[in-house]
């Protein structure tokens, strides 16, 4: 029977994908500090959320539960990219964050030569996987090219540079909105946009307005938990900058909108992106 609740197919799908990313890199990393130093990260309570993202939608595209797993070298790929970027946020000369979901930080458990490294093994055998993956070259391409736009110089990296360069600056609603966009919307948009082209599906305008919205409501809800935390007073954040009950109003919309888009979408199973919208809700 179709799944339709995200929460249920990640229930589904997430035992059998965890196992498939421990595997992997065991098998694949020989190199012992820096293999428990991938690992560590990639299983430090992560929700799992871009691969997630990306399966259902190429689950929504007609894929089977049972064919999935052809799916989950790009799946994958997706997780290890986000792994490597908060093990890079969180160094001494970016957030400087001790600890990551309640964990000590990468550095901090290995020290700082060895998170960077292990982040960089994250990032470049992301690229390995979908190389190597068994799905045909132009959806390799299309997955190789997608993130490596989205989570690179000209989209995620530049995010970061934007984010630490002008952590001193009073940054305007259009300047913050693209740092979002590029920090956290855009690897966000990359999960949904490539598992359209995986699953052999036309990408829309409506899947791309789905992705981006939930891409930049994905940030602005972190921001609102840590202005309800008393976090960040002094960052640039929608909740400084236009208050908390403003960026709560902007996060309906945006939620509002990426449901009149999904709801628009053709030859498509829309029950698991509607459902995934209530991820803003709890
Ligand atoms: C180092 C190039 C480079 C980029 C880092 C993602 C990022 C850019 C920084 C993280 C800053 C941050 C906390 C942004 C808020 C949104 C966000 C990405 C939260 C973390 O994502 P979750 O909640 O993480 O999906 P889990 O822990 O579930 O994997």
């Amino acid at each position: 029977m179709q799944i339709k609740n995200f929460s249920e197919f990640c229930t589904q799908v997430l035992p059998e994908f965890n196992q498939f990313l421990n595997d992997k890199l065991n098998n694949e990393i020989k190199q012992t500090t820096l293999r428990d130093a991938m690992l560590y990260s990639l299983n430090a309570g992560g929700k799992r959320v871009r691969p997630m993202l990306f399966l259902a939608v190429v689950y929504s595209c007609g894929i089977r539960k049972e064919d999935l797993k052809s799916y989950f070298d790009i799946a994958g790929a997706i997780e290890l990219v986000h792994t490597y970027s908060l093990i890079h946020d969180d160094l001494p000369e970016m957030d400087d964050s001790d600890y990551r979901r309640g964990k000590l930080s990468n550095h901090k458990k290995f020290g700082t030569g060895p998170a960077v490294l292990a982040g960089d093994g994250l990032l470049t055998q992301a690229f390995y996987w979908i190389a190597k993956s068994n799905l045909t070259t132009d959806k390799r391409m299309a997955a190789i090219r997608i993130l490596a736009h989205n989570a690179g110089p000209m989209g995620m990296v530049a995010g970061q540079m934007t984010d630490i360069t002008m952590e001193d600056k009073h940054l305007n609603e259009e300047e913050l909105t693209t740092l979002h966009k590029e920090k956290t919307a855009d690897l966000i948009t990359a999960a949904v946009t490539v598992g359209a082209f995986c699953a052999g599906h036309d990408l829309s305008k409506n899947l791309v307005q789905y992705a981006n919205n939930i891409g930049l409501a994905f940030q602005l809800k972190d921001d609102l938990n840590d202005a309800d935390d008393g976090e960040d007073i002094d960052k640039n954040t929608f909740p400084n900058l236009i208050g908390k009950k403003a960026t709560e109003q902007k996060l309906t919309e945006l939620i509002k909108s990426a449901l009149n888009a999904v709801l628009k979408e053709e030859e498509f199973d829309k029950n698991l992106l509607v459902s995934f919208l209530d991820y803003f809700k709890e």
